[in-house]
């Protein structure tokens, strides 16, 4: 049979159209509405369809021996029926709670799994285990830790709370934006995603409308790519934007050009930053030949761009990827203190924001949030949590004490580790410790549609169908489109629903009526849309029954932009009247609340500290490694068929030619990325479009060690350190590493 029409579904990427023909996906085109669609999509019949899917439930031959030793990844797997492969997990999770307690079980489960609403399998996960007393659960996310800490501290709202209400959306930036200074660029590789799906991607389409307004975009990246060729490219060592920043701000002390009004009106703890940027605590002035040093930015880029900054409109930018390094926590803190001392906050068009075209959700405005429509979690009654990206450090050493945000917490001792849409094998740094890391829990069960490398280092996986094999809803708050996700084939091999797997365990955990409440998939999916629809009723947005949706495939929703005044403008009018949800109801550019947590490396505002690997460092590797995100795929999904390309394996790596040739290095050479950690196999792409002595290796590359240990498709992280941005964070550092590379 086949489908000539083909239907619309959702996916992190983008909607697309989806034709079938005899049970299988053939095509996927874009969907027709979007103008600017993402091309990831295209390997989708390739990726659904292929080998490399789990076919049925699986049990590490090793583990039913009693052995621990998964890391590696070299056991191999026996095959079972479901009934059998559910007995056996449900005795082994019965089996940790009784003896060890829930406190027992890691269930945090990171990663971004599928758009839709109903089948997302953590919250499928989390309600189950909730329902069974509860898990271990993780705080913050790889993409923005540092952020989602300092932002409460600095202006105090959440990170979500800020970006869609506070900081300027791109309609303000387009009409009042006159420079535009982005950290980290504004990539539109990156916005091809969104958390909930997209209908309509649109930051390119801002971008152009910048453009032709005649805005002025600094793209300050060790990379040109990271912005559109139109944007003036100031290269600068990775890792150092704080040093930059700083001499940014000392230029506008030594030139006058502080609004000190601002300051006086607006923030707490100047003085204090200003000691320490004019060198009075420590003899150093942090001015502009001093950064230079640091940055590479010459120093006359700097007193330039200062004086641009200070007499046009200016928003301060920033891209996540500068907060995913080792003291993170200090750019974001800088660049806001910077855009104080500029005066611009809560004024049309500048400030300081970040995210955008980090996802197509970035620079949206505040958009009417419409609830309801997510899987009631239930309530965990274990209350320990980690830091997400201290996974390693975690199952490595139950009991040790650390420190997070000011406070003093003990690692738990994990005995089962329980993961359903989530790669940590892509996403978590240094492998080769989380190899050590993951021998040490009692059992590991995963659920993923594909053979991934953690699923190869599970003990027990579950095949999981993809979106296409069921029927949901996908809605992203920041995006007008409403999508039906129609089943567009049936399941491959014997995968089955996150929920449905889960809903096996629950039940022979005496938790089934706890986890069903006696409705099956289409009753959840009916209570989560009507959900949806009520809470969107009472915002006063009409949204249609499901089965019109369902006729109807896709709507748009008027879900227009809420023209409400944003929180820092209203704050920037009468900050009295209007404070901000900080301890002292002003922006802080000194933190009491900081400053008390007395970790030595951060005395309570903005400082540079260099990190303990940067080319500042003259160790026995002399090259910053930085691991971004792929243009071609969301983090490591779609891998299974991207992989078989013509070519396509191991990753590129960029490098500039003077290092090739330092190095012997030639286009297109296979190469070795290396250093204490690990090593990985990667091709060389010369280019002159980065900073010397960078190397630039995307992620999403599937962990395959060769007999030596040597990732053999250029994995990223195979190098990276895994160690927090600091004690207030504690979020992830993928982006502070030196590797070395040679010929081979
Ligand atoms: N070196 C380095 N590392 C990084 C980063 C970096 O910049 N540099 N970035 C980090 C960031 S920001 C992030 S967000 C992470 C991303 O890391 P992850 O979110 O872990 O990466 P994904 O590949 O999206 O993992 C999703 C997994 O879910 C599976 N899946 C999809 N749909 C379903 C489903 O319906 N059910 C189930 N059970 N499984 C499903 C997919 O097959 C895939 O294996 O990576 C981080 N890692
Ligand atoms: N196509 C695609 N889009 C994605 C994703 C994907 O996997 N694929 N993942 C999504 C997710 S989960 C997230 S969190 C976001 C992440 O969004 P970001 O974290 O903003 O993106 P990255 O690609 O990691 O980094 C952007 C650029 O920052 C630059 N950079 C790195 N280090 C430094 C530094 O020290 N200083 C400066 N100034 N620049 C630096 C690099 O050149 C890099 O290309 O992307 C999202 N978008
Ligand atoms: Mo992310």
């Amino acid at each position: 049979m086949s489908d000539d029409r083909g239907r619309v579904t959702s996916a992190h990427w983008g909607a697309a159209r989806v034709f079938t023909e005899d049970g299988r996906i053939v095509r996927a085109d874009p969907f027709e509405e979007d103008p600017d669609p993402s091309s990831i999509a295209r390997i989708l019949p390739q990726a659904v369809h292929h080998a490399d899917r789990v076919a049925r439930p699986s049990v590490r031959r090793g583990w039913l021996r009693g052995d621990r030793a998964r890391g590696a990844g070299r056991d191999d797997f026996v095959e079972m029926p479901w009934d059998e492969a559910l007995d056996i997990a449900a005795e082994e999770i019965g089996r940790i709670r009784r003896v060890h307690g829930n406190g027992a079980i890691y269930g945090g489960s990171y990663g971004w799994s599928s758009a839709g609403r109903f089948h997302h399998a953590q919250g499928q996960l989390h309600r189950f285990l909730n329902c069974i007393g509860g898990y271990v659960a993780h705080q913050g996310t790889y993409s923005l830790s540092a952020m989602e800490i300092m932002l409460p501290h600095i202006f105090g709202l959440g990170e979500i709370a800020f970006r869609h209400c506070t900081q300027e959306r791109w309609s303000e930036i387009v009409a009042h934006t006159e420079t535009l200074v982005a950290f980290g660029g504004i990539n539109t590789k990156n916005a091809q995603t969104i958390a909930g799906g997209t209908g309509a991607h649109r930051t390119a389409r801002h971008l152009r409308a910048f453009e032709a307004k005649g805005g002025t975009l600094v793209n300050v990246s060790p990379q040109r790519e990271d912005s559109p060729a139109f944007s003036r490219w100031v290269p600068v060592v990775p890792g150092s934007d704080t040093a930059l920043i700083l001499g940014l701000a000392h230029e506008l002390e030594r030139t006058g050009r502080v609004d000190h009004r601002f300051l006086a009106r607006c923030t707490v703890g100047y003085d204090r930053f200003r000691g320490y940027l004019l060198g009075h605590a420590d003899g150093v002035a942090k001015d502009a030949d001093w950064a230079a040093a640091i940055s590479g930015v010459p120093a006359a880029t700097i007193a330039g761009l200062a004086e641009r900054m200070a007499t046009t409109r200016t928003m301060i930018a920033m891209a996540w990827s500068v907060q995913r390094a080792e003291n993170g926590e200090q750019p974001i803190w800088a660049a806001a203190t910077l855009a104080a001392m500029l005066g611009q906050i809560g004024l049309p068009g500048g400030g300081f924001g970040e995210g955008y075209g980090t996802t197509d959700a970035g620079g949206t405005g505040p958009m009417r949030r419409l609830g309801g429509g997510a899987l009631p979690q239930g309530t965990n009654p274990v209350r320990t949590t980690i830091p997400v990206a201290r996974v390693a450090d975690m199952l490595l050493n139950p009991g040790m004490p650390y420190q997070y945000n000011g406070e003093d917490r003990t690692y738990p001792d994990i005995r089962l580790v329980m993961w359903a849409g989530g790669n940590p094998y892509h996403h978590h740094q240094d492998l080769r410790r989380l190899e050590r890391a993951w021998d040490k829990p009692d059992c590991i069960i995963v659920n993923d549609p594909w053979w991934t490398a953690t699923a190869r280092r599970a003990d027990i996986v579950f095949p999981a169908t993809t979106p296409y094999e069921r029927e949901d809803f996908a809605r992203e708050p920041s995006d007008p489109y409403l999508f039906h996700m129609p089943r567009l084939i049936d399941p491959q091999g014997e995968a089955r629903d996150d929920h449905e797997i889960f809903r096996g365990l629950a039940a022979r955990l005496g938790a089934e009526e706890a986890f069903t409440e006696g409705l099956d998939t289409e009753g959840w999916i009916a209570r989560l849309y009507e959900d949806f629809r009520e809470k969107s009723a009472e915002q006063g947005v009409a949204v249609p029954g499901f089965d019109e949706l369902k006729a109807r495939n896709w709507v748009l929703i008027d879900d227009a932009p809420q023209a409400a005044e944003s929180v820092l403008a209203a704050f920037r009018r009468d900050p009295d009247a209007h404070p901000l949800p900080t301890p002292s109801g002003r922006i802080e550019v000194f933190s009491r609340t900081i400053a008390a947590m007395a970790y030595d490396h951060c005395p309570g505002h903005a400082v540079w500290i260099a990190p303990t690997e940067w080319l500042g460092t003259r160790g026995r590797y002399p090259l910053h490694l930085l691991s971004p995100q792929p243009g071609d795929k969301l983090h490591s999904q779609l891998e299974a068929a991207l992989a078989d390309e013509p070519g396509a394996r191991p990753m590129q790596v960029a490098i500039h030619p003077d290092e090739g040739a330092a190095r012997g290095i030639a286009d297109g050479a296979l190469v070795e990325v290396f250093n204490d950690r690990g090593v990985c196999l990667a091709r060389a792409r010369l280019t002159a479009d980065v900073v010397p002595g960078v190397l630039i290796l995307p992620t999403g590359a599937w962990y395959r060690p060769d007999g030596q240990g040597r990732d053999t498709q250029g994995n990223p992280n195979v190098l990276t350190r895994d160690i927090g941005t600091s004690r207030i964070a504690q979020g992830p550092t993928a982006q502070t590493s030196l590797v070395d590379i040679r010929a081979i």
